[in-house]
């Protein structure tokens, strides 16, 4: 079959090209069949450099017996340990700067101002029940008990108060208010000094205001303590008697 192909392709290619010049004088030439392939030029010269080539896989473990290599970094910090024991105690440091003295303290302050209010409001009512006598900044009251010079000073003291002192004329009278209510005489807190006629406070300062009856003090060292009448009027008297107790708050 081979050869029968070739004479049909040898038969095509003579029609094609003597057929347009049939009936012609002269007959162009056809064309002729394209040689073979020339044999290979010689090698061209080298190209430039390639762009540099990314960096190989790591190359195989190395033996067990080789160097050891360089550190490795450093990990990440661990989780907080646990608390240590307390250390010991250090020096004591400066003074710090001096402060605001505490009643400065508009809180303070608000606090000051109610509770004198409330103190207020319960010594009125004390007062209006007879229970308290005020005069300035001090507040006399009885328990109406009648004892001794020596107990009433007791008493009053275990009150945390002392026996009434009266050292001007509104004291005085704030006292006498209770003596008269009560319609009895009443220990002052007032002794004879070793000087006989000379009278003084319990702490030993000498009186600044007296307010004897006529007459008084008469005792001339017999009679060491005073009491005081129903007048208001003041008595030498023996410190033994049993007189209304009244102690100054
Ligand atoms: C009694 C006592 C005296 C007082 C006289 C006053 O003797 O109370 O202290 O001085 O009376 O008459
Ligand atoms: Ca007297």
């Amino acid at each position: 079959m081979g050869w029968l192909c070739q004479l049909l392709q040898v038969v095509a290619v003579v029609t094609v090209f003597c057929l347009p010049c049939l009936g012609e004088d002269r007959c162009a030439g056809t064309p002729g069949i394209p040689g073979t392939p020339g044999a290979n030029g010689l090698p061209g010269r080298d190209g430039r450099d390639g762009m540099k080539g990314n960096p190989g896989p790591p190359g195989p473990t190395g033996p067990p017996n080789g160097l050891p290599g360089a550190p490795g970094r450093d990990g990440l910090p661990g989780p907080e340990g646990q608390r240590g024991e307390p250390g010991e105690k250090g020096e004591k440091g400066e003074p710090g700067p001096e402060g605001r003295p505490a009643s400065f303290d508009p809180e303070v302050q608000k606090v000051l101002r109610s509770l004198v209010q409330r103190i207020m409001r319960l010594e009125g009512v004390l007062a209006l029940k007879g229970v308290i006598n005020k005069a300035g900044d001090k507040i006399f009251a009885t328990n109406a008990k009648e004892v001794n010079f020596e107990t009433t000073v007791q008493t009053c003291q275990h009150f945390g108060g002392s026996i009434a002192q009266p050292m001007n004329e509104e004291e005085n009278k704030a006292i006498l208010e209770i003596v008269k209510e009560k319609n009895r005489y009443a220990y002052l807190g007032i002794n004879e000094s070793p000087l006989p006629g000379e009278f003084q406070y319990l702490d030993g300062t000498p009186v600044n205001y007296t307010n004897w009856r006529q007459y008084e003090p008469n005792g001339n060292g017999a009679e060491n303590c005073v009491e005081m009448f129903t007048d208001g009027g003041w008595n030498d008297k023996k410190c033994n008697q049993y007189r209304l107790t009244i102690c100054e708050f």
